[in-house]
């Protein structure tokens, strides 16, 4: 990763929805209608409500309490603030093999590509992968997987375009154990319609993946579109109503206004983060970085 790549990515979030939030920090003094402002503009930021206010309760208590009279004097107190409500996913765990990881999600939410670029980095890392195309009901949903994995050189396994995907799924882990890769990497359909209840196929999916490999799926992460803001939170929690989710993948971090939307996950979903979308590219993919992130929202702090 080049070293800005999240500065560059957030760029739009902190120059639209959280520079309004920096500029009120930089200039207004700290009255009832500064308060009141910042409400707003954190709301607006994609915080939410609930979250914008469990924000703003500790920050007027320690302004109160250490006497600022600026807004200027808040920014590092709303740095910290967010950095600790943060919570970053935990590493993969490779002590049992092969590792099943299973994305989810709604169309378009970026499950594909993010399972590649996924992928890409596992190999980097040095580990074996197999990928199962379980997004049967498109044929173009194969195709675009075949060719992620002609790039990477691995294999897919697929099954007819219609077939089972929970046939997929079986064919796929036997093949991951046969063939003693450290990680299966399992995409998902995404689509909803009305003869096909994606719900109940994730469950049935998530069942067979377990009677063929213990513990399997040992990762189901969530891919999120950071465009879809607010949106993302109510997806998240229908899926999180049938599935077992153990992180987000949030996508699409570039070019998004919305990206302040990543606390508002953590903060009602409690739901760690694990990796983001910062660029279409292989390589514009990262582990979630608390850090990283804040300072791409409000920009670094000098000497920070
Ligand atoms: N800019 C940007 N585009 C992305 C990112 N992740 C996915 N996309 C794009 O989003 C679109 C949908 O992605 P896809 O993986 O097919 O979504 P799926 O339907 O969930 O599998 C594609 O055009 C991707 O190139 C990202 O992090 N940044
Ligand atoms: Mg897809």
């Amino acid at each position: 990763m080049i070293p800005n790549s999240w500065q560059d990515a957030l760029e739009r979030t902190r120059k639209t929805t959280f520079g309004r939030v920096a500029t009120l920090l930089g200039q207004t003094d700290l009255t009832d209608s500064f308060w009141d402002e910042l409400e707003a503009e954190l709301i607006l930021a994609d915080l939410g409500l609930k979250t914008t206010q469990s924000i703003l309760a500790p920050l007027q208590q320690e302004a109160r309490a250490q006497g600022w009279t600026r807004g200027a004097e808040l920014r590092s107190a709303l740095r910290n603030l967010l950095i600790g409500m943060l919570e970053e996913g935990k590493p993969l765990d490779f002590s049992t093999q092969p590792v099943v990881i299973m994305l989810v999600g709604v169309n378009g939410s970026g499950k594909t590509t993010s399972l590649a670029k996924l992928g890409y980095r596992l190999q980097q890392d040095g580990r074996s992968i197999l990928i199962a195309a379980a997004d049967t009901y498109r044929a173009a949903a194969t195709d675009q997987l075949q060719r992620w994995a002609e790039r990477l050189k691995t294999q897919v396994i697929t099954g007819l375009a219609g077939s089972d995907p929970g046939a997929v799924v079986y064919d796929a882990c036997q093949a991951a154990q046969a063939r003693g890769v450290e990680a299966l990497l399992i995409d998902t359909s995404g689509r909803m319609h009305t003869e096909h209840n994606l719900m109940s196929e994730l469950q049935k999916i998530t069942r067979v993946a377990g009677k063929v490999i213990s513990g399997a799926p040992h990762r189901v992460y969530l891919v999120l579109d950071a465009t879809t803001g607010q949106n993302g939170l109510s997806q998240a929690q229908v899926f999180m109503q049938t599935i077992h989710i153990d992180g987000i993948i949030l996508t699409k971090l570039d070019g998004s206004a919305k990206g302040g939307v990543a606390v508002a996950i953590q903060q009602q979903l409690g739901i760690p983060i694990d990796y983001v979308g910062l660029g279409e590219g292989l390589g514009a993919f990262s582990r979630f970085d608390a850090r990283s992130y804040v300072d791409g929202l409000i920009g670094p702090t000098s000497g920070g």
